[in-house]
This record gives structure tokens, sequence and C-alpha cells, in this order.
């Protein structure tokens, strides 16, 4: 990639829609638009004026014209619009071309726009000029795939703040203490008369770092959920209720319900948003030694799928635990897992203390897919599953502030173990040179540059910007 291209893309979406907007960003990004729009305002259209060379006009303002092809040809009517560097999205020149918004008329004007000295985007390559040209830290620039591709309000609202620089800030405010740190040591290391050895305020300022990575790192479970989505696979004995469950927490009539055990035969999916996360909902056959092959293939498939749940939902029918379902429940070993013991309306008296008592310590919810008794604590309970902590509801900073990407948590872990050890060293009985808790210290702050991006390698930038979306 080098910044004397110009890149350009069709960044709306391939399809109808009122409007299509081709985007151009490079130094040659005024000169294209000169060759490729004839301003109405200057009569173009009768012909009483050759198109320019130059195109006269300012930043920032819309203007209605043709949009042409090399030999001046209309390919459609529409609007232009000029961001003058630094201050675009890419911080270089930028057009847009707001057209109509058809496959076809867009194609032809993002090939008058190549043919006029750009060539094709790369998927990301605006956000990763951005990026490049400091209007963006990385951070931030992986938080504008995750705007586009949000699919609950809560996942937006993180992905906003993170945007917005909110994750990125705590980040930083951790580097810039470590880096005064540095400087301290380093002042000591080259006038050793002045004896900076066994500086307090340096051991609980390590001390600070490491808990403010902490808690950072623990956020993960919560901000993958939230961005991810978390896959949950219903499972239970024929007949307990998952296919209601799955109806409840969908509010529809998705899969089919009857007394008759060995209802369900496939795996049904659906999507639903629970608590803010967006989760995939599995409902299963009934797991029993299947009396006929159709059922039998659905059982299997049921198994198949524990590997790649993120948690199981193992529901019982209270009326009928058996040592059966006891025995079923080795199937999610290792997995995370809630007991959801159905059926409640018709429970007998003492049936919770029993149930608990044979559920082994698993956490059991009580609910009746009947009646709907006991679903919003159920809902609690899949969200306290997914994010590891109890759902309340925090703010868009709060949600702004939560590690999403295992790229994060990584870089995080390895700041947190190399900040712990420059921390142990400079316990007073240590006695470790100032060199080592000088290089932890370094190597702390290298991997947190790779999350803001000041040490981020171009293997890294090719992998995250590989994810997004061309045009973007
Ligand atoms: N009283 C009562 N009946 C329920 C409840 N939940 C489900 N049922 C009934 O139990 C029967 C089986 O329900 P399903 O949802 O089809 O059970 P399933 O686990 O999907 O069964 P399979 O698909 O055969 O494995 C139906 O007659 C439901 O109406 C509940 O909470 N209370
Ligand atoms: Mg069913």
């Amino acid at each position: 990639m080098s910044l004397n291209d110009t890149i350009a893309a069709i960044s709306t979406p391939v399809g109808e829609g009122g409007i299509g907007i081709v985007r151009a960003s490079g130094p040659a990004a005024l000169g294209i638009a000169a060759a490729v729009f004839v301003p109405a305002a200057r009569g173009a259209k009768t012909g009483t004026r050759p198109v320019e060379l130059e195109l006269d006009i300012e930043e920032r303002r819309f203007y209605y014209g043709r949009v042409v092809d090399n030999n001046g040809g209309t390919l459609d009517n529409g609007l232009l619009v000029y961001m003058k560097g630094p201050a675009s999205y890419t911080g270089l020149d930028t057009i847009e071309l707001h057209c109509h918004g058809g496959a076809l008329v867009l194609k032809e004007v993002l090939a008058a726009v190549l043919a006029a000295g750009a060539r094709p985007a790369g998927p990301g390559e605006f956000t990763r000029l951005a990026f490049i040209n400091g209007k963006l830290d990385l951070a931030q620039a992986e938080a504008v795939i995750d705007v586009i591709r949000a699919e609950t309000a809560s996942a937006l609202a993180s992905a906003r703040g993170r945007l917005d620089g909110v994750f990125s800030s705590k980040v930083r405010k951790i580097c810039d203490g470590l880096v005064d740190m540095l400087a301290g040591i380093e002042a000591g290391l080259d006038f050793p008369e002045d004896e900076v050895s066994e500086d307090a305020g340096l051991g609980a300022g390590l001390i600070e770092a490491g808990s403010a990575l902490k808690r950072l790192i623990d956020t993960f479970e919560e901000g993958r959920s939230l961005r991810d989505g978390v896959r949950v696979l219903i499972l239970g004995r024929p007949n307990v209720g998952k296919s209601s469950l799955l109806n409840i927490l969908l509010q529809e009539e998705r899969a089919i319900v009857t007394p008759v055990p060995g209802t369900t035969r496939d795996v049904i999916e659906q999507s639903v948003n629970i608590r803010g996360i967006p989760i995939r909902l599995m409902d299963t056959a009934g797991l029993r030694e299947a009396l006929d092959p159709i059922e039998a293939v659905g059982v299997r498939m049921a198994r198949e799928r524990v590997a790649e749940a993120d948690l199981i939902l193992f529901v019982i029918d209270v009326t009928d635990f058996t040592r059966e379902d006891k025995e079923l429940l080795d199937i999610a070993e290792g997995r995370r897992l809630l007991i959801v013991a159905n059926k409640m309306d018709i429970a007998a008296p003492g049936t919770v203390e029993a149930v608990v008592k044979t559920a082994s310590g698993h956490k059991t919810v009580f609910i009746s897919a009947l009646t709907s008794e006991g679903i919003e604590g159920l809902k609690d309970a899949i969200y306290e599953a997914a994010a590891g902590r109890p759902f309340g509801t925090p703010g868009h900073a709060v949600l702004g502030e939560l590690t999403v990407s295992v790229r994060h948590r990584d870089a995080l872990t390895k700041a947190f173990e190399a900040v712990g050890r420059a921390a142990k060293a400079v316990e007073p009985d240590a006695k470790a040179p100032m060199e080592c808790v000088a290089a932890d210290i370094r190597a702390g702050l290298a991997v947190l540059g790779e999350i803001t991006g000041q040490t981020a390698t171009e293997d890294i930038l090719d992998r995250i910007f590989e994810k997004f979306c061309i045009g973007k």
C-alpha cells in the first residue's frame, strides 16, 4: 500500500437503494473528480463548455451534476462532495459521488473513477488510511467494523464507545504511567549516585498498573459475548419442554410442540437478543435411544453440537427428574451449563429442594415454559453465564471500556505478566537490577502499543483490515 495511490470503491451495499456512493481517496482525488464530474451550473449538458481539467469547487459542499465516462457520455446524475485532506476520514483528499443506488450504475461509475487514475481499494483500506494518517488509533479503527456489524443495542453502544476512544484512553493511561516509571528508572540508571533504588512509589505504581490491566482483561467475556454473540444449545430428554423453551425465548411458535416424545428431529436454530447479547439458540431432538432412524439422526446431531456450544441449557422436567437425566448431564462435561428445571406450574411441593439436591452443584433455574414463570430470571442467568458478571444496565461509557477482541485480551495479558514481573523485581528483598525492571516495563509498553497501533506490524494490520468490507 502506497500513500501515493488513490483508492476507490463503492461504499454502499450492493443492491437496490435510493442512493449509492462511490468514494475515492488519495492525492489524485480532485483530478479524478474533474475527469468524471461535470457540475450542472456550468451548462456542460448543452456542450457550451468543455469538461474542465481543474474542477473549481469548494470543499465540503455538494454539487449537482453529471457523472461522465472518458468520452463525456453521461453515466448518471448525482452529487459530488470534496473533503480536502487532512480534514477527511482518511486524512487524504477524498471525493464522494452520490449516485443512484443500483448495482450496474455504480459499477460503471466506479469503472470511470478507476479509469481516471484510482485503483480499487482493498477491504478496510479507507479505515487503514485513517489509522496510518493518525485519524484513529488501531483499537478505534477496529471498532469501526464493530459499529457496522453490531446486532444489538448494547453491542452497538460498546462499539461506539470504543470508536470514541474510551477503551484506547484506558490503555493509554496505563501506558502513560509506565512511561513515567521508566523515565524515573532511566534517570536513576544514568546517574547511579542519585540512588533511586527501593522506590516505594515505583512498586505501588506497578501494582496499580497491574490491577488496571487485570480489570480490562476481566471484561473480555462480556465484551466478546456482546460483540460476537453466544451459541446456546438446548439439550435434554424427550418431552421435557425444550421446544417450548425455545418458543418462549423467541416469543414465536418456531418449533413444533406436542405431547409426543420425539417431536423434534432436526436442530432448529434462530437468533435472539437476550439482555443485549446476540444469542444463537439451538433446539435439538430429545436425547434417548431413538426408536426410528430419523430420530436417531436427530439425536446424533444434537450430540455433535455440544462441542461448538458456548452454553448448554440442560432442560429437565421437574415432575420426572430421573437418573437418566443425571447420566445425560455427562454429555455437557466441561461445557458451561445451566440446568433449566421446567414445568414448575405442575410441580409438587418440595420440588425445588429435591431438584437442587440432585443437580449436584450445577446452577439451576426454575421455570415454566407454559406460564412463562421464571423466564426473566433465566434470561439473567444466561447473561451471567455468557458475560461472567451479573446483568445490569451499564451506561455507554462503561460498555466502551470492554475488551472485545482476543488480540486485545492477549496483549493485555502479556502486559499484565510483564508488569507483574517488574513489580516482583522491585520488592525490597528481590535485589533485581533496575535494568531488568526497565526491560519488563518496556516489554509491557511494547505489547500495549500493539493495541493502540504504535507498535503494530504490517502483518497485524493485514489481519485486522482483511475482515473489513470493501469501501470502508
Ligand atoms: N405443564 C407444563 N407442560 C409443559 C411445559 N413445557 C412444555 N410442556 C408440555 O410438554 C410437552 C412436550 O413439550 P415440548 O416442548 O415439545 O418438549 P421437547 O423437549 O421439545 O420434546 P422433544 O422434541 O420430543 O424432545 C408438550 O405437551 C408441552 O405442552 C411446562 O412448563 N408446563
Ligand atoms: Mg422438541
